[in-house]
């Protein structure tokens, strides 16, 4: 039987969703809104980003639909091939965006074939501190919280290379970068356990990320890729213990079906991100307050039109989390006190399977965007008129005889 009270404690709960939805803000990552593709080869779209001016314009759309995505994040050599022009932070205001975390690039130049910070050749290494340091100035300059850290290094065969020597030349880069870093910026240590370099890879797991960070300084946290883990890996339970530990930085979300495949969030098992949430949830409801770490996406749009791919992952993250915080928490304690298993389980797949529609519906109201972003963007002339004004821009810029933009090649 619904008694009143009942009622009004449910109501009251639900408010306190709405709440928390409100204050969630997911960040975009620039390389989403340009052409990419595998190694085999990158199927171009007349709609994709040519410059970085398309990549805030296609940001501020998505923001514009779903009020939950005011930054963006940049990679240095892709969004500044010439250099940062301070003219930038205003170009991404004029789009509705701000930028946020600036990600270094110390893997494409031919000169990093052997690693960048691990490099065996002293030159080398100094030439990727540079280049951090070069990043530090840029996201100050930028306004922006976040330096991003993200490392090819490694070997490819068994005795190619000295482990140890190697993590010791990584830890002394990341201090002399953290020393740089203003006050306000945090340091995000981002790890991958194969890819380029198939062997090992100098960051591996989080584990490693989380002794460099130690190292590095109080302002360096670990970053979570999804797409980063063995197979099987229990991600909430790293998730968990980073928490716990205050070494959380943030996330690259995405999904994943075999490696690191970079598609989009909830495609394969939407189960898993919920699982990541009722952590954070968890915690923020034991601990009252929010917790205070970057959600961001890295994916790869390969086949599919970018804005809408990035609106859908957006919808599917923020569900998602709405999910994992209308999970029954004291009810949740009680199971576990009287060790109900199957009663504790079935508290989170109710949750996971909870219409949360009425919700997302209230806080996109009081966002002022559309109920459904997706629906609606999809009626929308966005798309079309990109395609449009992008490829006449190619088809000029091919007559001056410049080469086509490259963005990133490798799937990321
Ligand atoms: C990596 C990782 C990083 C991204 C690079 C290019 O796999 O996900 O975040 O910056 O790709
Ligand atoms: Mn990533
Ligand atoms: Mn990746």
């Amino acid at each position: 039987m619904t008694t009143a009270r009942g009622r009004s404690a449910r109501s009251a709960r639900s408010e306190q969703v709405i709440r928390r939805l409100m204050r969630f803000a997911v960040e975009l990552p620039s390389w989403g809104f340009a052409d990419s593709g595998t190694r085999f080869g990158t199927f171009r779209q007349d709609a994709a980003a040519i410059d970085l001016a398309d990549k805030f314009a296609d940001a501020g759309c998505v923001h514009k639909f779903t009020g939950i995505t005011p930054t963006v994040a940049v990679h240095v050599l892709w969004d500044f091939p010439n250099g940062f022009d301070p003219a930038v932070v205003k170009l991404a205001r004029a789009h509705g965006v701000r930028i946020g975390a600036v990600n270094p690039n110390v893997f494409q130049d031919q000169c990093y074939k052997y690693g960048s910070i691990c490099n065996r050749d002293g030159r080398i290494r100094r030439r990727a501190v540079r280049h951090l340091l070069e990043s530090v100035g840029i996201a100050r300059a930028a306004g922006s919280r976040y330096l991003s850290l993200w490392f090819a290094d490694g070997a490819n065969y068994p005795g190619q290379a000295d482990i140890r020597q190697r993590k010791r030349w990584a830890t002394a880069a990341l201090k002399k970068v953290h020393a740089a870093m203003p006050r306000g910026m945090t340091m995000l240590i981002e790890y991958k356990p194969f890819e380029p370099a198939c062997y090992f890879t100098d960051f591996f797991d989080w584990g490693s990320s989380y002794i460099y960070a130690k190292a590095a300084g109080p302002r360096a946290k670990v970053l979570v890729d999804t797409g980063h883990h063995l197979p099987g890996c229990n991600i909430e339970q790293i998730v968990a213990w980073l928490i716990d530990e205050n070494m959380l930085g943030g996330f690259h979300f995405n999904d994943r079906k075999y490696a690191d495949d970079d598609l989009t969030v909830g495609s394969i098992d939407p189960y898993q991100t919920f699982r990541i949430f009722n952590e954070i949830a968890a915690w923020e409801h034991e601990k009252g307050r929010d917790l205070n770490i970057a959600y961001m996406i890295d994916q790869c749009h390969n086949i599919k039109p970018k804005v809408e791919a990035t609106i859908q992952t957006v919808c599917e993250i923020q569900e998602l989390f709405a999910k994992a915080l209308c999970v029954d928490r004291r009810a949740l304690a009680a199971a576990r006190a009287a060790e109900d298993t199957i009663g504790a389980e079935q508290i989170l797949r109710a949750a996971f399977k909870a219409d949360v529609t009425g919700i997302l519906r209230a806080v996109r109201r009081r966002l002022n965007v559309p109920p459904d972003p997706l629906a609606a963007y999809r009626k929308s002339p966005y798309a079309e008129a990109a395609a449009r004004d992008r490829a006449a821009r190619r088809r000029q810029l091919a007559r001056a005889g410049s080469p086509r933009p490259g963005g990133l090649g490798t799937g990321g």
